[in-house]
């Protein structure tokens, strides 16, 4: 009973109200102060109430893994967040903004797991996570904070699920990244919205490659005990700073020697009605 009215869970409640009902709410750091622990834990309570709706864990992502994002969004660390099967689009499919707030979009670079990862027991995790990535591709992540104005501190966006709203995966190319001197940086980015670039880039940006993901990634699921199972999808961060997702539009990344990825949007998220 206690653990149900805990603070926590009333922030955790909080946040997954505003993703069910598409209404955002104000920060938590205005009135309560959180650690980063908390916050995460306030994640951790949010995956619950996904679970208990049958929306399951299918990946992880990293945050403010760019300069380009750290400077738009005013926060600095690296963030971790969970990805859900509700937010899984397929390649060339279409999104209704009405299940969206004030979404924005980033391009992406995504690693796959071949094999059930769990941090906790592994001897050492991040050759372990290596050792399980089987796939790489471009990606697209749908960010929408649940506060008000996308305006947030760093536990603010850590509870609220580091804004992880949807993504998107193009074709997978099979990685080896146990072969020695595997590196994906130096590929220019690019997102598109109807065939004008609205953001580039670099997968220098993340990073410095985006594979220097993976130890981050490995670290911190074993501090917060995500078991990851084969299939899951790693956003390793956006390449470039996040842009607005309007409806009625075709959104594509690109990563050179990667290919492509790309969604329509129909509809109005609730902020553009
Ligand atoms: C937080 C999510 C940041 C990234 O790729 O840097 C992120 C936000 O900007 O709202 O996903
Ligand atoms: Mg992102």
């Amino acid at each position: 009973m206690t653990e149900t009215t805990s603070p926590l869970s009333q922030y955790a409640t909080a946040l997954d109200e505003a993703v069910t009902s598409r209404r955002a709410i104000g920060q938590l750091s205005r009135y309560a102060s959180l650690t980063l622990d908390d916050a995460y834990h306030v994640q951790a309570l949010g995956s619950e109430l996904r679970a208990a709706r049958g929306d399951g864990l299918v990946g992880v992502k990293l945050g403010f893994t760019s300069k380009a994002k750290a400077l738009q969004m005013g926060v600095s660390d690296v963030i971790f967040g969970r990805l859900y099967a509700k937010g899984e689009y397929p390649d060339g499919g279409s999104v209704a903004m009405e299940d969206f707030i004030h979404p924005r979009v980033e391009p992406e670079v995504a690693f796959r797991l071949g094999a059930r990862f769990d941090a906790r027991a592994a001897a050492d995790p991040e050759a372990e996570l290596r050792a399980a990535i089987d796939a790489v591709a471009p990606g697209l992540e749908i960010i929408d904070s649940r506060y008000a104005n996308f305006q947030f501190s760093l536990t603010d966006v850590v509870a609220d699920n580091t804004s992880a709203a949807g993504f998107v995966t193009g074709a997978w190319q099979p990685a080896d990244l146990t072969a020695p001197d595997v590196r994906f940086d130096d590929r220019p980015v690019t997102l598109e919205i109807d065939g004008v670039a609205a953001a580039t880039g670099s997968t220098s940006d993340i990073l410095g490659d985006p594979v220097l993901a993976l130890p981050a990634i490995a670290r911190m699921a074993a501090a917060r005990g995500v078991v990851l199972p084969a299939g899951s999808v790693l956003l390793a961060g956006a390449a470039t700073a996040a842009v607005a997702l309007p409806g009625g539009v075709t959104v594509r990344a690109a990563v050179q020697g990667l290919g492509s990825v790309r969604v329509t949007t129909t509809g109005t998220s609730t902020e553009e009605r």
